[in-house]
């Protein structure tokens, strides 16, 4: 059995253990962030499910940490009370970024982790089965409820060799999406195997597993083995420590040589763009931010402050570090590491998500910025002519000397080789175990709305056009984090950008459609709905009135969300027909009753006068869903 079929047999709810077919599986662990999370616990609140009945449920706050007005503090506010009254440890502002503490402190081989963040899939490095996906699920999961997964295709990703010096995990991850691009991964799960894994410590697979969120897999997996036992012994936890070996013989097979890895960069506007650093030599650098849940980890730092060690970085450069948790930052203080950083000239961001969301250090105009995180889509960096390379902490730290797009490999020095530390700094106080008490009131700041109701959908149903866009729209598109982090709990306001960096009169095209009587269409081309796990971009149509999205392909967290929140997620059988439709055309989907079961549907284009079908391959219970209007109300939610 591979270690994927292993953790699924044992958390086997529902289903059968067939590729493609709807499996439920018990959840033994949640986290939430607070970009999320607050929108997850109304909705936890909603259900009425008294306390969580998992073995254990994080509440991180990593992402809405700049708080410049009261709501990102109102919001943490709220956050603590509701983790204090239903039995959620709080991880307080300050403590780190989620997937880097989690890895850290609470992470096992073997259990199932669901968290509402697309890089959930980080804790895959330790070898738990680790699922991004929307709040809605997560509230449910925490509640007991199963999480339904599509059974995955397993692709076995056999390692071997070992990196040459300079060549790093993040290398490694980007040569992974350089073979499986960013789009056609749905319901694949990448297993690591092979002799290659052993050289790896557990936050170098976390890079790996982290970064495969980009291709779009439901999650990547690394075995269990002595390394796994090294770290979790060097956090103090190797109780929770056991092994998780696979067969390696999953429905298909890549081999990666790592000794062949060489420094990549994934450049502008997606991390399927990758190059090698030395094709992109020379390109002068404006900012070089180091940090996020891909590269924060005690040995990503450390090597960037032996580079930067008794040197100065650029004159025109901005330097700005974010490292992963309190315990990086406590260690790298402790050991002198800091004063290197600090000394050569960089920022020291508090550990927090900071400039990976773009809620801070948005670059200059058309700015080249290098970046240690995970996703360089257009605007996200907060600065829309930006351009934004990602690439691994020593190929960042070199250009931050030199200021421009350098080989690490040509800095001239030895390469920082840095080991696992025997014991790390381990101090959980920043972590507030839960009272458990229903007595606990919970504080509700002004900025947080009640959550909007679906509607049930109709038998049959006329909509407009609402927007037509292009291939791989991701959820930044949708809708924008960055500033507008503070209306993550407030879908009235956050509303009014739904597609702002597209067409930001969009909201209006759909106010007008519901004045005339009209739900809102909209139509979309390959890999919609790519990146983050935020459900406001399902949510946010929704209160605006979409009810159906047809496009070409649509990605997994995101299709769960609409379905979640009531709207059609549909696919152009004929790819043609996409071509045919324009923005403003107004469509008749005569039959969404019964036809909804047959995989097929029919859609009329009533402006092109135009007949074509649609698939809309899914299972019953998602049938169900759609039909109550959402999955809250076929909970029968209190909303
Ligand atoms: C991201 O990296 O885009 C985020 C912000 O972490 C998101 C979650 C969110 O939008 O709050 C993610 O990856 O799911
Ligand atoms: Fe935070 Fe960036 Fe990681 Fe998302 S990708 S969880 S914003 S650090």
């Amino acid at each position: 059995m591979s270690i994927t079929e292993d953790v699924l047999k044992n958390h086997l709810v529902s289903g059968e253990l067939m590729l493609g077919s709807e499996v439920g599986i018990k959840i033994d662990q949640t986290l939430t962030q607070d970009a999320t999370g607050t929108t997850c616990y109304l909705e936890f609140e909603s259900l009425g499910l008294g306390g969580v009945k998992t073995e254990l449920s994080v509440s991180y706050v990593d992402h809405n940490t700049i708080q410049v007005g009261p709501e990102n503090a109102d919001d943490h506010k709220y956050l603590q009370t509701m983790a204090s009254k239903y039995g959620i440890y709080y991880s307080r502002a300050g403590n780190g970024i989620c997937h880097q503490v989690h890895l850290e402190r609470f992470a096992i081989p073997g259990k199932t982790l669901l968290g509402s963040d697309s890089h959930t899939s980080t804790c895959g490095g330790i070898g738990m089965l680790a699922i991004g996906t929307g709040g809605l699920d997560v509230a449910v999961a925490m509640g007991g409820g199963p999480f339904y997964l599509s059974y995955p295709k397993i692709v076995n990703v056999i390692l071997s060799g070992k990196f040459e010096n300079w060549a790093s995990p993040k290398d490694a991850a980007l040569k992974i999406l350089e073979i499986f691009g960013t789009k056609g991964n749905v319901g694949t799960i990448l297993e690591y195997g092979g002799e290659g894994v052993k050289t790896l410590d557990v936050p170098s697979r976390a890079t790996m597993t982290n970064m495969g969120a980009e291709t779009g897999v439901t999650t990547s997996i690394f075995p269990s083995d002595e390394v796994t036992k090294k770290f979790l012994r060097a956090q103090g936890r190797e109780e929770s420590w056991r092994e998780l070996k696979g067969e390696e013989d999953g429905d298909e097979r890549v081999e990666i040589d790592l000794g062949r890895i060489e420094p990549m960069a994934a450049c502008p506007h997606s991390p399927g763009n990758v190059k090698t650093v030395e094709e992109i030599e020379g390109i002068k650098v404006d900012q070089v931010c180091i940090g996020s849940c891909t590269n924060s980890s005690y040995a990503d730092l450390m090597k960037v402050a032996r580079i930067l060690k008794g040197r100065s970085i650029d004159p025109e450069m901005s330097l700005v570090i974010a490292p992963g948790s309190r315990q990086v930052l406590q260690m790298l203080a402790e050991n002198g590491a800091l004063a290197d950083l600090i000394g050569a000239g960089a920022k020291i961001q508090e550990p927090a998500c900071g400039f990976c969301i773009g809620n801070s250090q948005s670059p200059k105009e058309d700015a080249v910025s290098l970046r240690t995180n995970n996703r360089n889509f257009e605007g996200r960096s907060g600065t829309k002519s930006a351009k934004v390379y990602l690439v691994s902490p020593e190929t960042a730290a070199a250009a931050a000397i030199t200021g421009e797009i350098t080989d690490p490999r040509n800095l001239e020095m030895e390469y920082p080789n840095v080991e696992i530390p025997p014991r790390f700094y381990v101090d959980d106080s920043m972590i507030i175990p839960p009272s458990r008490d229903p007595e606990t009131e919970i504080f509700r700041g002004k900025n947080i709305k009640n959550l909007p109701k679906g509607e049930s959908l109709p038998s049959a149903m006329v909509g407009n056009v609402a927007i037509k866009v292009g291939d791989e729209i991701t959820t930044d598109h949708i809708i924008p984090a960055g500033q507008l982090l503070r209306y993550r709990s407030n879908v009235g306001k956050y509303s009014k950008y739904v597609f702002a960096p597209i067409d930001e009169t969009f909201p209006e095209r759909c106010m007008e459609n519901r004045k005339r009587g009209m739900n809102s269409v909209i139509i979309g081309g390959q890999s919609y709905g790519q990146g983050s796990s935020r459900e406001h971009a399902a949510l946010c149509p929704m209160y605006l009135g979409v009810k159906c999205v047809i496009a070409k392909s649509i990605e997994r967290i995101h299709r769960t969300n609409l379905i979640n929140f009531g709207i059609l997620p549909l696919l152009f059988e004929n790819w043609t027909d996409y071509d045919r439709m324009e923005q403003g055309d107004d469509i008749e989907i005569p039959g969404l009753g019964e036809e909804l079961r047959g995989g097929r549907i029919l859609v009329r284009d009533l402006t092109k006068n135009l007949d074509f079908e649609v698939k809309c391959e899914m299972s019953e219970r998602q049938r169900n869903i759609l039909l109550a209007g959402g999955l809250l109300l076929y909970l029968g939610a209190t909303i």
